[in-house]
């Protein structure tokens, strides 16, 4: 059964630099630490149906090309300059961006920049993989070639509420290939403080399929929370399982009798119907939280459910 726990950057990225110091990306194809639950080690998961992992990818290095039946995504920690090709569009990355692979779409990472590159990976393996479902190729090639204009599938929907006419389309998943952070930033500011958002959740916003307004995969919805300075929020719980990234700002969330403190860039979790309670520490400074979690699944299986206590 999934455990509250908190897992800090500082330990996470010291074990990514050691990692990418002693393992050529050649061996591993992809660096990822999983960040395992402790009581969900065999088969290893971070809640019930998600996975969390930290990529770390190095300058001139490549990631091959892949695709699997788990959706994924990246939120992007730290770095600049790698660009991931899904589906044949390069597609580049800069901290606080949120990037979709969804299932069976080829991908693969380059690093052209000067940096190391972090990320933080989601994806639905173990729901997956419960449901016997977890199917993996390796491309024929080691990269895919550029087949359309770079960043298109984001720029042609970057406005949100105009969207390509010619381009409607009947996927679970959403066409977007990045939600950039500068975007993210804007909806935020856009709001400010003349709303008080959700007692729980704080300004907690959804990031969305244009085309349906839904959850961004089948199996995972993604959200960005802004905690005001000084925000206690009112405790709940609910049968979704989340997992969280700390953007910016230090609090804690006291998820049920456990109180996780945590810093810029930590992931946490709350498990699936436990209550849980954030307060953001600072009292003039927001905390931004990205979580992520498997609501769409509890919500199309009729188990979805949600308490305030
Ligand atoms: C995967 O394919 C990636 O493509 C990252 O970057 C993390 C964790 C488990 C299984 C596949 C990637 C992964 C993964």
């Amino acid at each position: 059964m999934a455990v509250p726990t908190v897992w800090s950057y500082g330990a996470l990225r010291d074990h990514a630099m050691y990692f990418a110091e002693h393992l050529p990306i050649e061996d591993a194809q992809r660096r990822v630490l999983m960040l395992v639950n402790p009581g969900l080690q065999e088969p290893p998961a971070t809640v019930n149906t998600l996975y969390a992992g930290i990529q770390i990818l190095l300058p001139g290095e490549q990631a091959p090309a892949h695709r699997h039946t788990s959706n994924a995504f990246r939120f992007v920690i730290e770095g600049s300059g790698v660009y991931t090709t899904v589906a044949g569009e390069r597609v580049h990355m800069n901290p606080g961006d949120l990037l979709m692979t969804p299932g069976m779409q080829w991908h693969d990472h380059f690093h052209p920049g000067d940096d190391p590159m972090m990320w933080l990976d989601g994806l639905d393996y173990p729901l997956i993989n419960k449901l016997e479902a977890g199917f993996h190729d390796i491309y024929a090639d080691e990269f895919q070639k550029s087949e359309s204009p770079d960043d298109i599938s984001t720029r042609q929907y970057i406005h949100g509420r105009l969207n390509p006419t010619w381009l409607r389309r009947d996927s679970p998943n959403t066409p977007v290939g990045n939600y950039p952070w500068a975007e993210t930033e804007r909806a935020l500011a856009a709001i400010g403080d003349d709303v008080d958002g959700c007692e729980h959740d704080g300004v907690a916003l959804e990031y969305t399929n244009p085309l349906t307004g839904g959850a961004v995969l089948p199996t995972i919805g993604c959200r960005v929370h802004r905690l005001k300075p000084g925000f206690a929020g009112r405790p709940r719980r609910h049968t979704p399982s989340t997992i969280y990234h700390v953007v910016r700002g230090h609090g804690s969330t006291q998820v049920g009798d456990r109180l996780l403190e945590w810093h810029p860039h930590d992931v946490f979790v709350v498990p699936g119907w436990a209550s849980y309670q954030h307060h953001n520490g600072a009292a003039d400074d927001d905390a931004v939280l990205f979580s992520y979690s498997d609501e769409p699944v509890m919500r199309a299986l009729g188990l979805h459910r949600e308490e305030s206590l």
